[in-house]
């Protein structure tokens, strides 16, 4: 049974790319709501709608596991998907509390989408974890399009991520915590406009780690060696831009399924 990761988009990839790795064996499905992203500025009943497609289309595939792997659908729609579905979700969520224990300044910066930003989940998040720091959320609007376009590293990305990051580091801020998986590819270009001043986290690893503790829970971990398959699915129709994008993010070839219209 293969393991199921949804996203609103590309952005989860930072994520697939991550569990491939460190569970060669798990063949791995991917949906990318592609059509319907981003998430970043819709309403929270949406992104559960949504969330709750993907989902099912991932049952109908037979996966054994779900994974969210989109901070902005975590937010609104993770308690509703487990509240629904019979298998276990994993969540991902900002890693604010590791950012909390790294930073020497005492300040952190928080790169998220509108929705995320604006959740109370980040608020007690921040206020559990955070609490004995000062936390600067920073949403960031245009930069999941870029990644959503195979672009990590065009003067406009890098123009949008000055604008986002250099008042960060104005105040203070020495560690950034990235609250989106499209950020991640974005990670190379940080460092260059932020002059590698800011210690950057993501979360894929801890996430794929979380995934690993709850496959061993209930003994769904694929224990064969040798390699898995990976297939990709996506809501957004004919559109050979989108899949020049999606193999520039996996870095292979990939064949791309459409997912069927009831979805
Ligand atoms: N990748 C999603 C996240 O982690 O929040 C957001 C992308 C979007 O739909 N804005």
């Amino acid at each position: 049974q293969p393991v199921g990761v949804f996203d609103s988009g590309l952005g989860g990839i930072s994520v697939l790319r991550e569990i491939h790795r460190l569970l060669p064996a798990e063949d791995l499905i991917y949906v990318a709501d592609s059509g319907h992203a981003p998430y970043g500025a819709k309403t929270p009943e949406y992104i559960r709608t949504r969330s709750k497609q993907m989902a099912d289309f991932l049952l109908e595939q037979g996966v054994k596991v779900l994974v969210v792997a989109c901070n902005t659908a975590t937010v609104h729609a993770v308690d509703y998907l487990r509240g629904m579905l019979p298998i276990p979700v994993v969540g991902i969520e900002p890693a604010v509390k590791p950012a909390a224990r790294l930073t020497q300044s005492g300040v952190i910066g928080v790169l998220a989408t509108q929705q995320t930003v604006n959740s109370p989940r980040l608020q007690h998040l921040i206020r559990d974890h955070a609490s004995q720091v000062t936390v600067m959320a920073q949403a960031c609007p245009g930069l999941v399009e870029h990644v959503e376009a195979g672009d990590f590293s065009s003067e406009a990305v890098r123009q949008l991520l000055k604008h986002y990051t250099l008042p960060l580091l104005e105040a203070g801020v020495d560690t950034l915590v990235l609250g989106c998986t499209h950020y991640p590819f974005l990670t190379e270009a940080i460092h260059e406009v932020t002059h590698g001043r800011m210690t950057v986290l993501e979360t894929s690893t801890p996430v794929t780690h979380q995934l690993i503790r709850v496959l061993d829970q209930q003994n769904l971990r694929r224990l064969e060696t040798g390699q898995g398959s990976v297939r990709f699915f996506s809501s957004k129709s004919e559109d050979a831009q989108h899949l020049i994008s999606i193999q520039t993010l996996w870095q292979h070839r990939v064949e791309l399924g459409l997912l069927p219209t009831r979805y």
